[in-house]
C-alpha cells in the first residue's frame, strides 16, 4: 500500500490522548486510520536562536510516523501568527479589512514554507502520495518541485476561498495563484470556494482546476462519545441545574470569523422580544481561547466579556444566568454529551470553510428527543444541511425567531428535520472525504 504524506502546519503531539480544539486535527486523525502515514509539520514548540541547528524529531505510534520541525521565535511571529493568521486568515474569511499586511511577514511565510520543503523532501519517496493541509502552506508543493520531488502532491484548502475581486487586495495573491499550479489535485470545502478559486485561475490564465472536497466527522465515535459521555458526573449535574428547562448551546474557538458578539446580540434580542422565555432557558457558549496573542483575537475577547456581562446584567436574576460563559476547552466527551442534552444549537459563523460543529450537534442527537441546528448560511455547512434553521448571522433578530422557532417545534417536526441532517452527517465523513481526497490522488499520473 502506498504511503500517506500529510503535511500541516501544526502535528498532534504524538502522546496527547486529549483532542485537540481544532477542526483539522479532529478530522485528520479520524482519517488517517487506515495507511501507513508519515505526518510532517511543525512541533508547536518555539526555538531559541536562528535555527540553524535544529533537529527534526521522529516518532511512530501505530500506522503513523510524525515527523516534527521547531519554529524560532521570528517564524513563529512572520509565518503562523503574522501572515497566515494575520493576514491570510482574515482575508480568506473576507475580512480585507482585518488584515495586517506586512511585506517581512510574508517573506518569513515564504522562508517557513522553504524549510518545511528541505527538511521533507530527503523523506520522500516517488510513489508517497503527499497531502498538503490549509493556507499556512500554499507555496509548499512549488517549494517540493523546485527540490526535484516526483511524489503527486495535493492541496487541500479549510477555509473559504474569497472571490478573486476580494482575494487580488493580497499583492502576492497572483503568485500564490500560480504556485498552486506544482499540486496536481487541488481541494476546497464547497462549490462556492471552487467557482471563486476557479474564476481566481481563470482570470490570472492559470491551467490549474480547483475541485470540491466537503468535509465530515467521524459520526459514529461522536455518537459514542455522547452516549458515553451520559453517565459523566457533571452531565448529571447540568441536567439537574437546568431542571427540565431547554439548554441552547455553542462551542467555537474564539475567533471572529464565528460570529460570537453578533450571536450574543441575537440571543440578547431573543430575550427582550420573547420575555417569556426568561428564567426559562440557559445558553452555554463554550469558547476555548485560541491565537490569544494576536492583537484581533485580544479584542474579540473583551468584546465578548462586555457583551457576556451586559446580558446576564440586564436579565440575570438571583437564581438565574442567562448565559454561561467558557472560555477553557473541555473533554470531548462532554462536549458530546452536552450536545445530546440541548435543545438546540447556535452555529452561526460570519463565514466559516466547514464547521464541523455543526455535524458533531446532529451525530450527538438521539430519536426520541432530538435537538434543532441553528446554522449559518455562510457555514460551508450550510450547503447540504438545508433541514437546519438556517439564519444570516448578521441578523440578531432572525437570530432570536430561530430560537423562538427551535423551542417551539413539535416533536415530529424536530425529528424528521434531524433524519435528514443525519443522513446526511453520515454520508459525508471524515474517511469518505479522506477517501475521496486519496482517491483523485491516485488518478494522477506517477512518476
Ligand atoms: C477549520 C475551519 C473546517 C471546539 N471546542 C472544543 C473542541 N472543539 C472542537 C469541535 C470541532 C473542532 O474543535 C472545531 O472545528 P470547526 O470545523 O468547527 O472549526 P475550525 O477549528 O475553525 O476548523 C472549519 C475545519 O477546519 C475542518 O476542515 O470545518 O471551517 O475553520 O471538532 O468539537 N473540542 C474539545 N473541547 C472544546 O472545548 N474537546
Amino acid at each position: 500500500m502506498q504511503r500517506l504524506v500529510i503535511v500541516s502546519n501544526r502535528v498532534p503531539a504524538v502522546r496527547d490522548r486529549k483532542q485537540p480544539a481544532g477542526g483539522l486535527a479532529v478530522a485528520l486523525r479520524a482519517a488517517v486510520q487506515d495507511h501507513p502515514c508519515l505526518w510532517f509539520g511543525w512541533s508547536g514548540q518555539q526555538i531559541g536562536g536562528d535555527g540553524a541547528d535544529r533537529t527534526l524529531s521522529v516518532d511512530t505510534v501505530g500506522n503513523v510516523t510524525y515527523a516534527t520541525i521547531g519554529l524560532t521565535h521570528k517564524e513563529y511571529n512572520g509565518f503562523y501568527q503574522g501572515y497566515s493568521n494575520g493576514i491570510l486568515w482574515p482575508l480568506c474569511h473576507y475580512r480585507a479589512g482585518l488584515m495586517n499586511y506586512s511585506r517581512h511577514d510574508q517573506q518569513i511565510y515564504a522562508s517557513v514554507n522553504t524549510l518545511f520543503a528541505t527538511r521533507l523532501a530527503p523523506m520522500l519517496k516517488p510513489d508517497d502520495m503527499v497531502w498538503v493541509h490549509d493556507y499556512h502552506l500554499f507555496p509548499l508543493g512549488k517549494a517540493l518541485r523546485d527540490l526535484k520531488v516526483k511524489a503527486r502532491i495535493g492541496f487541500f484548502l479549510h477555509i473559504p476561498f474569497p472571490p478573486w475581486s476580494l482575494m487580488r487586495s493580497l499583492p502576492e495573491a497572483p503568485a500564490l495563484m500560480r504556485d498552486l499550479r506544482a499540486y496536481d489535485v487541488i481541494g476546497v470545502q464547497t462549490e462556492d470556494d471552487a467557482r471563486n478559486m476557479n474564476e481566481a485561475f481563470a482570470v490570472l490564465g492559470i491551467p490549474a482546476k480547483a475541485r470540491v472536497f466537503p468535509i465530515g466527522i467521524d459520526p459514529d465515535s461522536f455518537a459514542a462519545c455522547a452516549r458515553e459521555g451520559q453517565s459523566l458526573p457533571q452531565v448529571q449535574r447540568l441536567r439537574q441545574d437546568l431542571r427540565g428547562l431547554p439548554l441552547i448551546i455553542g462551542v467555537d474557538r474564539m475567533d471572529y470569523s464565528k460570529g460570537l458578539p453578533e450571536r450574543l446580540r441575537g440571543y440578547d434580542t431573543f430575550l427582550k422580544r420573547y420575555p417569556e422565555y426568561r428564567g426559562k432557558v440557559t445558553y452555554l457558549q463554550i469558547t476555548p481561547v485560541s491565537r490569544g496573542s494576536v492583537p484581533e483575537y485580544q479584542s474579540l475577547r473583551a468584546e465578548l466579556d462586555q457583551i457576556v456581562g451586559h446580558i446576564n446584567g440586564t436579565y440575570g436574576a438571583f437564581d438565574w444566568t442567562p448565559v454561561r460563559y467558557l472560555t477553557h476547552p473541555l473533554p470531548r466527551e462532554l462536549l458530546a454529551a452536552f450536545f445530546q442534552l440541548s435543545s438546540a444549537a447556535l452555529v452561526t459563523p460570519l463565514r466559516d470553510g466547514m464547521n464541523l460543529v455543526a455535524k458533531e450537534y446532529v451525530a450527538a442527537q438521539v430519536p426520541e428527543n432530538p435537538g434543532t441546528l441553528i446554522l449559518s448560511r455562510f457555514a460551508g455547512a450550510a450547503a447540504d444541511m438545508e433541514d437546519a434553521l438556517l439564519v444570516n448571522p448578521h441578523d440578531s433578530d432572525e437570530i432570536a425567531a430561530a430560537l423562538h422557532k427551535a423551542l417551539s417545534l413539535s416533536g415530529s417536526e424536530r425529528r424528521v428535520r434531524w433524519e435528514r441532517l443525519r443522513a446526511e452527517v453520515w454520508r459525508v465523513t471524515a474517511a469518505s472525504w479522506a477517501r475521496s481526497f486519496i482517491a483523485a490522488m491516485s488518478e494522477v499520473r506517477t512518476a
